[in-house]
């Protein structure tokens, strides 16, 4: 591994006396008495330890704009590797270690994920706060300390078991606790009047959050800057003045345990859930981080009015909406500003990405529930709705169902959407197709408003996670091959577009493809007790369960082909494994309908003698970041098949074209963007487009007519409400068999049936030929550098956090 341009060399002594003073610290005579767990929190305190000791880099550019980027998930994956990575002391860490007969990268496996997210936005979050650290842009990451992640999964007889993730907070050696930085939360209680008639909040009780930190190292460029995340602790009213003010009750008289409040993180994705708990982790979190940017803002000596001009806050989805009613709050009641110079500051301070389009994942809060939980904040989104009307009624005279459609106060909820669009500077979606619905379906009036409001940001990954530490083989491959760096410049992969005329290149790669599914196979042994078969093409789909992420569409391929083979037990096909990985929302029975039913088939097609191990299929147990790093340099095909107009984005789809995984996808999300760098020739394109799924929609879309004329998948649906797949049993897939079959399935699974056979037969006969398989790999990989988040985080600057207006 190449580490020159190493911006502080890691000095071999330091962190030798460091590492001794941890396993000393254990009560050990010798560090070769340490149990592997043990060696990984040793090498990770230490090595936090000389982080800590060095002063970050300053960045060079005085003038930008600070970014508090607020987000209720940072699915930042293991740390201790990436840190490595970043810092460029991978090399002499591992040869330390060895002088103790002892290899990193088993030590670097004894960490457990931090599960502080659920899929696709926590995971966008940590990649952003990469980049921001690699392309010097200065900024500070606020979330939750959940004791508990997202659950761990296992199966039992095919079905999901959830079981809680403890993942020892308590005991992680990167964090850094700074009890100075504490802030105390208020909650609940009434609205009183002063002798001026102004509102002045009474709270219940107070909560404190205690600050934890994580360091976010750039890429070698000696930059490091905070991954804050707010822990609650119960406060204690010693202070006997406060106390008699009748602010600072003890929360636990109100029945609320503090510690609750951060315990844990919820389990939904794309879907709201509007629980009491739910509002309070998110107001917790905001008022925490905003009192931390006003605090360093005055500290900084700067005036509160010069707020924009040094912060912007990126709302990271409506999670953290309610920060601009507490930023108001603060500026009308502490500072005690005018409502128009409290407006003018916030509202040149917020900006909102937005990740959905689905209605049912649209936060909406019952305002009863805003009301007693925070009474202030409530009255000032009413203020701030009654004056947004004002406009609203000037631009559309006479048009109450404009009003309904735009105001944030509507049917006794509020919207949070809605109060994020009219009270920020800048609203995104994350990838083009994506931006353009933002505008078109869900806010068009919003955009007739204020048209330079609407921006589009593609979502992008960061190749150091997702190419250098995953797929290091493949790593050292381009750096041989390209004489630019890449690592931080990832358009620089267009130079391997030549290789593919390279026999030995050609080769190499394929190579290391095949060991990366070594790697795996051994995996899959290992947790599941299958074998697998490494020549087989591996064709993966990893993502959370969701019926729009349409699992299902590839089971039903799977049926058809197994079908294929029990009707001709000699037909030629491409030997394939089909693998998956995917958590379902503990309350989605669909999602979890859909598992089973994979496993169930999965079950029966792997011991089926007539099948000769030409098919596998594996769902891999309590998919993760770390097991995403394993699985996705193994792929050879990338399943992208949501409904057109369901996937935001997407980003598992751009990390397996960079490892290398041709894309079988509709034209959706970042899919569109994808085939456009690769070329139609290299990417395997199918289905009902935005368009025709709405034609589709409105003209009445039938399931069963579909059904009734394709003889083959009425044979395939047959089988899985006969019982064949499951004992007998002819009720197991109900829920899922419903959802395809009636009540017109809006995710029109059977429309896109026999365009997606097609093309995966297409793929599959294109996989025989592995040369030009091959070339069309690299192809991707070479031509893919645009996603690197990198580049997003380049054209946040640019349009959002940067932009003159
Ligand atoms: C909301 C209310 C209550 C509880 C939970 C939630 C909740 C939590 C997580 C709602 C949504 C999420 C996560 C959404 C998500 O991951 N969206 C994905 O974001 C990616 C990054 O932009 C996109 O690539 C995906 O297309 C999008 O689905």
């Amino acid at each position: 591994m190449n580490e020159a341009g190493d911006q502080v060399t890691l000095d071999k002594t330091q962190f030798s006396d460091a590492l001794k003073r941890q396993w000393q610290g254990y009560g050990l005579q010798r560090a070769e008495e340490m149990t592997p767990h043990q060696w990984w929190q040793a090498t990770s305190a230490a090595l936090s330890e000389l982080l800590k000791a060095q002063p970050s880099e300053a960045i060079a550019d005085q003038t930008q704009r600070h970014v508090n980027y607020i987000s209720m998930e940072f699915l930042i994956g293991r740390l201790t590797s990436n840190n490595l990575i970043n810092l460029g002391w991978y090399q002499s860490v591992a040869e330390t270690l060895k002088q103790y007969g002892v290899e990193l990268a088993d030590v670097l496996e004894q960490e457990t994920d931090p599960a502080l997210g659920n899929g696709g936005l926590g995971r966008l979050a940590a990649c952003f706060l990469d980049s921001m650290a690699t392309v010097g842009q200065s900024a500070t990451g606020y979330g939750l300390n959940y004791q508990y992640g997202l659950f761990r999964q296992s199966f039992v007889q095919g079905q999901q078991h959830e079981a809680p993730d403890n993942w020892q907070r308590e005991h992680y050696p990167w964090f850094s606790h700074n009890s100075a930085l504490a802030v105390d939360v208020a909650f609940g209680g009434k609205l009183t009047r002063d002798s001026q008639g102004k509102e002045q909040w009474q709270p219940a009780f107070t909560l404190r959050g205690e600050a934890h930190d994580l360091p976010v190292a750039g890429y070698r460029n000696g930059i490091s800057q905070p991954l804050r995340l707010w822990q609650a602790t119960g406060v204690h009213p010693f202070d006997l003045s406060l106390f008699n003010d009748g602010k600072f009750l003890q929360a636990e008289q109100q029945g609320i345990d503090a510690e609750k409040l951060t315990k844990v993180l919820y389990p939904n994705d794309n879907h709201e859930a509007g629980k009491r708990l739910r509002l309070m982790q998110q107001y917790f979190q905001c008022a925490c981080s905003v009192a931390d940017i006003l605090r360093r803002h005055h500290k900084a000596g700067r005036k509160i009015a010069d707020l924009p001009k040094y912060e912007v806050i990126q709302l990271n989805d409506t999670h953290p909406t309610i920060a601009i009613p507490e930023l108001l709050r603060i500026l009308l009641d502490e500072h005690q500003l005018e409502w128009d110079a409290a407006w003018e500051i916030s509202s040149r301070t917020f900006a909102y990405t937005n990740h959905t389009l689905m209605p049912e994942a649209l936060e909406r809060w019952d305002e009863k529930l805003v009301k007693s939980l925070l009474p202030r904040h409530f009255s000032i989104i009413k203020t701030l709705n009654s004056r947004f009307k004002k406009l609203v009624e000037k631009q559309w005279p006479g048009q109450p169902e404009i009003w309904e459609k735009l105001s944030v106060h509507q049917d006794r909820q509020i919207r949070m959407a809605n109060l994020c669009v009219v009270s920020g500077f800048a609203v995104n979606g994350v990838a083009a197709l994506h931006s353009e619905l933002v505008v078109k379906d869900l806010f068009p009036e919003y955009h007739q408003l204020w048209p330079n409001k609407f921006h589009n940001v593609t979502n992008g990954i960061t190749p150091r996670r997702w190419l250098k530490l995953c797929n290091p083989a493949l790593s050292d491959l381009i750096d041989e091959r390209l004489d630019t760096p890449w690592v931080d410049n990832l358009d620089a992969l267009k130079g391997l577009e030549s290789a593919v005329d390279d026999p030995a290149f050609c080769q190499r790669y394929q190579q290391i493809k095949r060991e990366n599914k070594d790697k795996l196979v051994q995996y899959v042994k290992n947790v599941t007790g299958l074998e697998l078969n490494p020549e087989a093409m591996f064709d993966v789909q990893i993502k959370r369960l969701h019926e729009y992420k349409r699992q299902h569409l590839n089971l039903l391929h799977i049926l058809s082909l197994y079908r294929q083979l029990r009707d001709n037990p000699k037909a030629d096909i491409v030997p394939r494994v089909f693998l998956f990985g995917a958590k379902a929302a503990p309350g989605y029975y669909l999602a979890k309908n859909i598992i089973y039913a994979i496993n169930k088939v999965a079950e029966k097609v792997n011991h089926d003698p007539q099948v000769a191990g030409r098919l596998k299929v594996v769902f891999i147990p309590d998919y993760r970041v770390s097991v995403a790093e394993l699985m996705i340099p193994a792929a050879d095909l990338s399943e992208q098949i949501s409904t057109a107009g369901k996937e935001a984005s997407g980003t598992g789809n751009m990390k397996l074209a960079l490892n290398g995984a041709l894309t079988i996808g509709t034209l959706d999300g970042a899919n569109v963007e994808i085939a456009d760098q690769v070329g139609e020739e290299n990417i395997f394109i199918f289905g009902h487009t935005v368009d025709q799924v709405k034609a589709l929609q409105s003209a009445g879309y039938d399931p069963l007519k579909i059904r009734k004329k394709d003889k083959h998948l009425d044979a395939i649906l047959s089988e899985l409400e006969n019982g064949f797949f499951s004992d007998g049993d002819t009720d197991a897939f109900r829920l899922m068999l419903d959802s395809l079959l009636s009540g017109g399935d809006p995710y029109l699974v059977l429309a896109d049936f026999a365009a997606y056979s097609k093309a995966q037969q297409l793929a599959a006969d294109q996989y025989r030929d592995r040369s030009l398989w091959t070339r069309k790999t690299i192809l991707n990989t070479a031509r893919v550098g645009i996603f690197s988040s990198d580049r997003s985080i380049r054209d946040y600057q640019q349009r959002i956090w940067q932009a003159k207006r």
